[in-house]
């Protein structure tokens, strides 16, 4: 996510040696219209508004809503000059890493950081997608979810980041505005790791607690979903999409590299359960595809001097290439919507740069999940069996890390679990 790196892109590198298709690459079409709804779903999405126009009801943000659903997620900074806040907040969650004199040492370092960051941003058009993203999930998801779930509707999405507005406390205060009687804490990362699901349940503990006050809505949580049939469904589709854009006899030596944000080996030595549960999407979407190609499952972004989860994914490249294995497809596989890590890491630190480097025949990423409207479904149908189970959270979350030194950690699941539901 932050990297202390290089950066050496030529503008010109607009083919991969060895590609059929030249003039324009994947990452180059892929990342300009990013704040546009791309034209592959606009046709389906244009239906969908025909059909819900055509019926005469009441629209749904005209009628209160009784259900609501609180999408979770680290948020990106929109435009470049939001790239300061969001870096202060980040260096100060201490959910997500502890410093002496974090009070202190935050406002230096996002400073320091914020140019180098807000470059990267620029070149990916400006700013990250994932607000826009998040919006077109979350309403494809309550359309649904009206007609599944008809005695707890209305249903209403809200957004709540942790970095940049709209702020998960300012989307608690809202849902509480608006006389929410059921609240959804659902994560937008399918695999559990402490810091990042974790920060946003802190996160939402912390609101109340600071407040002194009681929730007065119902809150539950859905706290992973690493392994959800229609999620698997969706990367299996994107990666048969993209691995038939190889030449034909590639196709079959292509290597899969799963790839996904690393974690430092701190916090995977204190228990995490996050590199586990990206094995297990991983896993399953290598059965839904029949293990027609090789694959690994590598891990990105590591920053700083200390030891992080690896293998590297630069380094996987680097190191398929130099052993003949130069056809490549790039997976993101721990983030639903694009963000840095995927258009500016991915597809211009990796595919264009380091590929030229160490002559990689084709090298392509699947799309993410963005817009697709099977993922829409995925969250429905997720939200809906959420609903009827009538659980507060997954067995799972009611385990602390065997290592955790986060006094916040147990607090926040006493406060979920003691909630009458
Ligand atoms: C993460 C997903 C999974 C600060 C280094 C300057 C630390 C960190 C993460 C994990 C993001 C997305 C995991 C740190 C310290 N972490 N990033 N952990 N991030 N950066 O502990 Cl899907
Ligand atoms: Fe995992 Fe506290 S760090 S439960």
């Amino acid at each position: 996510m932050l990297r202390a790196r290089r950066c050496g892109w030529g503008g010109s590198v607009l083919c991969w040696p060895g590609s059929q298709r030249a003039v324009l690459s994947p990452a180059v079409v892929r990342s300009s219209p990013q704040l546009r709804v791309p034209v592959r779903w606009q046709g389906r999405a244009a239906a969908a508004v025909v059909t819900e126009s055509a019926k005469p009801r009441v629209q749904p943000q005209e009628r209160k809503p009784k259900t609501g659903i609180l999408m979770l997620n680290m948020g990106g900074p929109e435009r470049l000059d939001d790239v300061h806040d969001f870096l202060l907040r980040l260096f100060l969650d201490r959910d997500l890493m502890t410093m002496p004199a974090q009070n202190k040492l935050a406002p230096f370092i996002a400073k320091r950081r914020t140019p180098k960051i807000q470059e990267q941003y620029s070149r990916i058009g400006g700013g990250s997608p994932i607000k826009k993203w998040t919006a077109v999930q979350g309403e494809g998801m309550v359309k649904l979810l009206d007609s599944m779930s008809p005695h707890t509707a209305p249903h209403k999405y809200y957004i709540g980041f942790r970095y940049v507005h709209p702020l998960t406390e300012e989307a608690i205060e809202e849902m509480e505005k608006d006389g929410i009687e059921r609240a959804v804490a659902f994560t937008q990362y399918p695999q559990y790791s402490c810091s990042t699901t974790g920060s946003s349940l802190n996160a939402i503990y912390r609101y109340y607690n600071d407040k002194g006050e009681k929730p007065k809505m119902k809150w539950s949580i859905i706290d992973r979903w690493p392994t959800h049939p229609l999620l698997i469904q969706c990367f299996a589709d994107h990666i048969q999409k993209e691995l038939n854009l190889f030449p034909p006899d590639k196709r079959k030596d292509v290597v899969i590299l799963f790839s996904a944000h690393s974690l430092p080996m701190s916090v995977v030595n204190r228990g995490d359960p996050y590199p586990q549960e990206v094995g297990a999407t991983v896993q399953r979407v290598m059965e839904k595809l029949n293990y027609s190609n090789p694959y690994r499952l590598v891990w990105q972004s590591k920053v700083g001097p200390m030891p992080w989860l690896g293998p590297q994914t630069d380094e996987t490249i680097k190191g398929l290439c130099q052993r003949g294995k130069k056809n490549m497809l790039l997976v993101p596989i721990a983030f639903t919507s694009d963000h840095i890590e995927t258009l500016y890491e991915l597809d211009i630190e990796y595919s264009q740069v380091l590929a030229n480097e160490c002559g990689v025949e084709n090298i392509r990423r699947a799309e993410s999940l963005n817009g697709n409207p099977l993922f829409s479904k995925a969250l429905a149908d997720l939200v809906c069996s959420h609903l009827q189970s009538n659980e507060v959270c997954s067995r799972q979350l009611t385990l602390c890390c065997p290592l955790c030194v986060n006094p916040v950690c147990r607090e926040t699941k006493a406060f979920f679990t003691n909630q009458p539901l």
